[in-house]
């Protein structure tokens, strides 16, 4: 999840690839409605069941409560979701959420999304935050950013991870000073709300080049240390390891 245009789809992308070529067994779920093309084919479209430009032009709503009547809708046919999902339920689902920060913030929506997935399904669950790193340039930007992230935290009530997208564009030179761009006015209460959020280590960003596969390594083993993946598998035969250890 995350703002609009922040590299959502990107980063699935790059994330069904590389668990492709580790093997995994993965899928890919696009649950935006709205969602025109991606690079990757989905094995779950809520498109197949309905999508943002039926329901505006037959019930006339407009985009963002065309958006949650979408949600609703799926919520509503959640045997429609249990039929796609079939076979999948002990595998990985990455899924590709819209752009719309309300729908983590403060509606409850994805919350009970999430609860569905968890109760009815048995998922294990990360949220995935994208910021773009064009956010680290300007800090009233980031502020915000890290504010939003938090709030998707709280509402939510999932372990998440936050990514700082296309840092391939950013050069590593670059920093920004809170004081120096945030008017005097506000410079207490953000005073108060970084130590709040460096105190209790709130929020953090990890870094993400998709140009590079040791960064893309290491976001995404944040997300599987954060839904256990593995913990229940059964552990290798230390016993065979050390046998063949001994001959040599
Ligand atoms: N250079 C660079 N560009 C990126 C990266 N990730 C995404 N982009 C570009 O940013 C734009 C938006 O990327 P998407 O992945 O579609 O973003 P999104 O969050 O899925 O967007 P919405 O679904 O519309 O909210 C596209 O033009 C991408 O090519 C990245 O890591 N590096
Ligand atoms: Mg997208």
């Amino acid at each position: 999840m995350g703002p609009a245009g922040s590299g959502k789809s990107t980063f699935c992308s790059v994330a069904l690839e590389y668990y492709r070529n580790a093997k995994r067994s993965v899928h890919l779920m696009n649950l935006d409605p709205a969602a025109e093309k991606f690079e990757y084919s989905p094995s779950i479209d809520i498109r197949d069941l309905i999508t943002l430009e039926d329901v505006m032009e037959e019930l006339d709503y407009g985009p963002n409560g065309g958006l949650l009547y979408c949600f609703e809708f799926l919520m509503e046919n959640i045997d429609w979701l249990e039929e796609q999902i079939g076979e999948y339920t002990d595998d990985y689902l990455i899924i590709d959420c819209p752009g719309q920060i309300e729908l983590y913030t403060h509606i409850p929506i994805m919350r009970k999304f999430c609860d569905i997935l968890k109760t009815s399904f048995n998922f294990n669950i990360v949220g995935v935050y994208c910021l773009e790193s064009q956010f680290v340039e300007d800090v009233t930007k980031y502020f915000s950013g890290v504010m939003s992230a938090t709030s998707s935290m709280f509402n939510l009530e999932l372990p998440q991870i936050n990514v700082m997208t296309k840092m391939d564009l950013i050069p590593e030179s670059q920093r920004a000073d809170l004081e120096n761009e945030t008017s005097p006015k506000y410079f207490m209460l953000n005073k108060a709300i970084s130590s709040l959020i460096n105190e209790f280590s709130m929020v953090s960003f990890i870094p993400l080049d998709i140009t590079d596969e040791d960064s893309v390594a290491y976001v995404l083993s944040h997300a599987d240390n954060a839904i256990q993946f593995g913990e229940d598998e059964e552990p290798k035969e230390p016993i065979d390891d050390m046998d063949d250890g001994q001959e040599e």
